[in-house]
């Protein structure tokens, strides 16, 4: 699908700035530079991807603003059509001006992320690579923008594709023995598809396991704090948000309510919620409040145990153990002895003074080996898109239906692998419904 419309629109944020860029694209870009475009250099003997000084005028001759104008010619640009990027100084007047100005010569508007679709539609990316542009520009996190920078390098398209292609040699081996029955015997071409099906199976569920991982990069790793009233748990988040973020005092039951907090250890991104502390209460706020902490725990990945290691301990704590990862024993600049430890064997613990920071350091280690220990290293994630997994997840589907027929003439078998290829070709984009894809670029900045 070409368009002929030219677009443009400015791709800096709002507001005040040294600088801003106004981005046009589309048949008439040239056309329209040329009109509003003064140099010494005549427009049309500029060099493509080279940048000019000169000014922007508009129809009564009136000077808009000096500015630096690159010109690329198509197809090496980023839609594969003809683009202009304007530099200009940052001001909203000045970029609103020029922008209309670019408007009143024939551009027109152009939608969120409508440069990038029209990229994926000339087929210069997928569209993994596509959502990738989106991944960045939202990256918060170092590993985060790393992951992205790898979809957008094309690693997702491609590990698709070579499972695709083998999906396609069945198909053609199907087909073969439809139109030559006498080439083998229905018997052994269903064995040997099975088998070779079973290979891209195991690929297919190492993706989904990749993603689960992958997951914890692109959304945080979820942490629950929980444990006893006045353990300190509050304390400890605050402390490793670096900043008060909860309510701390001395009175037991403070926490009433879930309070999530975001934060980064060793450029991760970890999700950490502070719990009300569990006890047995006859006030409606605080048992709501445990039952929201005990929802807390289960969809964590990791529950941190915090306790105070002055306080004698209770069967009540004792049961607490069970749903620990790990275990801070905080308070211990007021702890006479080690009266927790025998409680403690073999479980991981953590000896801390959160109020003067002590053993701060050593949580956040302990939350980095986590993460690497559970394998989320950044260079073998492949997936990270959810709508990726579920097309993954439905090409399993498919797949294992194979397995489990037991039709005896081997075109039967067709339909399945057909629906396999289909599902997997919307991640790269191939056969991805039109709305599917207007809602992925609906998400999408403006000017990018
Ligand atoms: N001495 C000492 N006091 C601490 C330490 N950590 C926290 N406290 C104090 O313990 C009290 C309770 O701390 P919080 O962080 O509010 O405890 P909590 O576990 O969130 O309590 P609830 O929200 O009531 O469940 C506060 O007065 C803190 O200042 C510590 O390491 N040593
Ligand atoms: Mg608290």
């Amino acid at each position: 699908m070409i368009t002929d419309s030219t677009i443009a629109a400015i791709s800096t944020p709002p507001g005040r700035g040294g600088i801003a860029i106004i981005r046009m694209s589309g048949k008439n870009a040239f056309l329209i530079a040329k009109k509003v475009f003064r140099s010494k250099k005549a427009f049309d003997l500029l060099t493509s991807h080279s940048i000019t000084y000169g000014k922007i005028i508009d129809k009564k001759n009136n000077i808009i603003d000096q500015v630096m104008l690159v010109k690329l010619v198509a197809p090496k640009t980023y839609t594969k059509e003809d683009i202009i990027e304007i530099q200009c100084h940052g001001g909203n007047e000045v970029t609103k001006k020029i922008l209309s100005l670019l408007y009143s010569q024939g551009a027109t508007p152009a939608q969120p992320g409508q440069f990038t679709k029209r990229a994926f539609l000339q087929g210069r990316i997928d569209l993994s690579q596509a959502e990738a542009v989106m991944d960045l520009i939202n990256a918060e996190t170092s590993k985060s923008e790393k992951a992205a920078i790898l979809q957008l390098e094309g690693r997702t398209g491609k590990k698709i594709k070579e499972i695709r292609q083998e999906i396609l040699d069945i198909l053609s081996h199907i087909s073969v023995s439809i139109d030559y029955p006498e080439y083998e015997d229905d018997a052994i071409s269903i064995k040997k598809t099975k088998k070779i099906t079973e290979q891209i199976i195991k690929k297919l569920k190492k993706l989904i396991e990749n993603y689960e991982t992958g997951i914890i990069i692109r959304e945080g790793l979820n942490v629950a704090i929980y444990g006893p009233p006045n353990a300190g748990k509050s304390t400890f988040v605050n402390k490793l948000a670096g900043q008060e973020k909860a309510i701390v005092t001395h009175i037991p039951g403070t926490t009433r309510d879930i309070i999530e907090v975001h934060l980064k250890v060793g450029g991760y991104p970890i999700n950490l919620y502070d719990t009300a502390g569990i006890r047995k209460t006859d006030d409606l706020i605080e048992k709501i409040g445990i039952e929201k902490t005990i929802n807390a725990i289960k969809n964590a990945s990791l529950s941190i145990l915090v306790i105070d290691s002055s306080e004698k301990i209770t069967f009540e704590i004792i049961e607490l153990l069970e749903k620990a990862t790990v275990i801070v024993l905080n308070k211990v600049d007021l702890a006479k002895g080690d009266n927790y430890l025998k409680y403690l064997k073999g479980k991981k613990v953590i000896k801390t003074s959160l109020l003067n920071n002590q053993g701060i350091e050593e949580i956040e280690q302990y939350l980095l080996s986590y993460i690497e220990k559970n394998g989320i290293n950044i260079d073998d994630i492949v997936v990270t898109n959810q709508r990726h997994k579920r097309l993954i997840d439905q090409a399993l589907a498919a797949l294992l239906k194979i397995i489990k027929n037991k039709e005896q003439f081997l075109d039967l078998y067709a339909i399945d692998f057909n629906e396999a290829l289909e599902v997997l070709s919307q991640i790269t984009g191939e056969s991805a419904r039109e709305d599917v894809i207007a809602s992925i670029f609906r998400n999408f900045c403006v000017g990018k």
